[in-house]
């Protein structure tokens, strides 16, 4: 680890010259934090399935921000700072084109800021993370010790403040798509997000339900994170200022990004699930800070991926394995009728060594019948043209260092909020290449985009489909087309490595 801390201490300048080197290149994107209590075994809690956000009238939701004691870990409670002070938050399962309010009501101790993720959202709505909901009663402004940390102006003219709530408009002209909303706060969305504001949004719409795809209690949200624990049960993190009211940041030792040793599955250590011999449709969500996974069923099988971040693909494709980088999601089917009853089938991450090596385990339990079907042409297709880009933008992410903490940068250049890298007009699709030192989950607000190439050549056949999120690895050029649809106004990339995006590694953009 030292070593490899080493070299990104000696990136600044030095780029692609250390291409290929072991460590740099390896699975990992950031450092192992271990618990403190003894962990719990494997496959004996029920996998919970959230509960589904309720309208207060139609099209208005209103959730409230709270810390909560649950029993994560069986026998110790965790307080978490969750919606509703639920880990995850409640599932909100609209339809397209449904304009829908939700109202957030922050009664945590620190300002917080709500984005939805895969959202084609006004930008006031978007949760940019200067836009924040502070508690009731505590004074406006950014931290004293804020963005400051990193040699960035803390621009007051780019904070807006609402005191105690704020209603955010999510119009949801969009396909249908498995969506969700976490924190998004200034400087704080990592240790924010690891103490439980996360949670689905599902959109739906009648292309998707006309679909003779598995259903109901056989269409499952799943999101996959890492967390570590204290000896009482609490979350550890190694914030460096645990309040999270004044210092950002974490430990140097952790400026890679920080892993969990305990896999939860929608809040439970290693569940398992039982199931029917029939097909289900199992909606993937990384959720994970820094951890990427590789998943693959043991004993054998196969993953039949129906739609990706942005929704469904043109026509199913088969895996036998599928790596997700924190914020991407994967719409798998698995068909529990390839096992005979009484199989137990487990869901491992094979980039996972010991305990972060199992995920949940499924339990087919009984035959049933089943009427689903995956046909093989799923949606229209709208082919990603590579002739119709108006411009190609290059976006560099790198570590830099200045001084004491580390700084993850875009094109050399810190996060300023106000200050945009591009300019895109509305109704345009460009071409950009993301570049990198180092596991990047690339993401980008409002705009959707698909994979053309990486270092050159066809994108993996995990990269398919319509994407907000893709997995950048060390050393790769991967270019997508994004289109520019729905919104003007302010809008940001940034990487989804927690870490380094408090750290830093965020840019404007501006849809003009
Ligand atoms: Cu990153």
């Amino acid at each position: 680890m030292t070593s490899r801390r080493a070299f990104l201490g000696l990136l600044g300048g030095a780029g692609l010259a250390v291409a290929g080197c072991g460590g740099l290149t390896g699975e990992t994107a950031g450092e192992a934090l271990a618990s403190a209590l003894p962990l719990p075994r494997p496959f004996t809690v029920p996998l919970p399935v959230p509960a589904l956000a309720r309208p207060t009238r139609p099209g208005h939701y209103e959730v409230v921000q709270r810390a909560a004691r649950m029993e994560v870990i069986p026998g110790t409670t965790t307080e978490v700072w969750g919606f509703d002070g639920t880990f995850p938050g409640p599932t909100f399962d609209l339809r397209r084109g449904g304009r829908t309010t939700v109202r957030v009501r922050n009664e945590l101790p620190v300002p917080t800021s709500t984005h939805l993720h895969g959202g084609v959202t006004p930008p006031d709505s978007d949760g940019y993370p200067t836009d924040l909901v502070v508690p009731a009663g505590q004074g406006f402004g950014p931290p004293p010790g804020g963005h400051s940390r990193h040699g960035t102006d803390a621009d007051l003219s780019s904070w807006t403040f609402h005191s105690g709530a704020r209603d955010y408009l999510y119009p949801l002209d969009q396909r249908a798509a498995t969506l969700w909303y976490h924190d998004h706060r200034m400087d704080f969305t990592a240790p924010q997000v690891w103490r439980g504001l996360a949670g689905f949004l599902i959109v739906r719409d009648d292309e998707d339900d006309a679909l003779p795809l598995p259903k109901g209690e056989r269409d499952i949200p799943v999101m996959i994170c890492d967390r570590s624990f204290e000896e009482d049960g609490s979350f550890r993190y190694p914030s460096l200022d645990p309040s999270l009211r004044v210092t950002p940041g974490v430990e140097d030792a952790y400026m890679e990004g920080v892993e969990g040793d305990v896999i939860l599955v929608n809040g439970a250590p290693w569940p398992f699930l039982e199931v029917s011999a029939t097909r289900h449709r199992l909606r993937l969500l990384n959720a994970s800070n820094a951890r990427r996974y590789r998943l693959e069923l043991s004993p054998g099988g196969r993953f039949t991926q129906v739609g990706s971040d942005a929704g469904l693909l043109t026509a199913p494709v088969t895996h036998s394995a599928v790596v997700i980088a924190p914020a991407e999601r994967f719409d798998l089917v698995v068909d529990f009728s390839d096992y005979p009853v009484g199989s137990e089938v487990t869901l491992l991450n094979t980039l996972g060594s010991g305990p972060t090596r199992n995920v949940m385990r499924f339990l087919v339990t009984r035959r049933a019948v089943d009427g689903s079907a995956i046909p093989k042409r799923l949606s229209r297709p709208e082919p990603a043209d590579r002739s119709s880009a108006v411009t190609t933008r290059t976006f560099d992410f790198r570590a830099t260092r200045r001084g004491p903490g580390a700084l993850w940068t875009i094109n050399g250049r810190p996060f300023r909020p106000g200050r945009p890298l591009a300019r895109p007009r509305l109704g345009t699709a460009e071409i950009w290449r993301f570049t990198s030192d180092f596991h990047h989950p690339v993401h980008v607000h409002l705009a959707h985009f698909q994979v053309l190439s990486r270092n050159g050549r066809p994108p993996a056949a995990t990269d398919a489909g319509w994407k907000d999120t893709v997995d950048v690895r060390p050393y790769e050029v991967v270019e997508v087309l994004v289109r520019f649809e729905g919104h003007r106004g302010r809008y940001m990339a940034h990487c989804h490595n927690l870490e380094h995006e408090d750290m830093a590694m965020m840019a404007d953009f501006e849809v003009v």
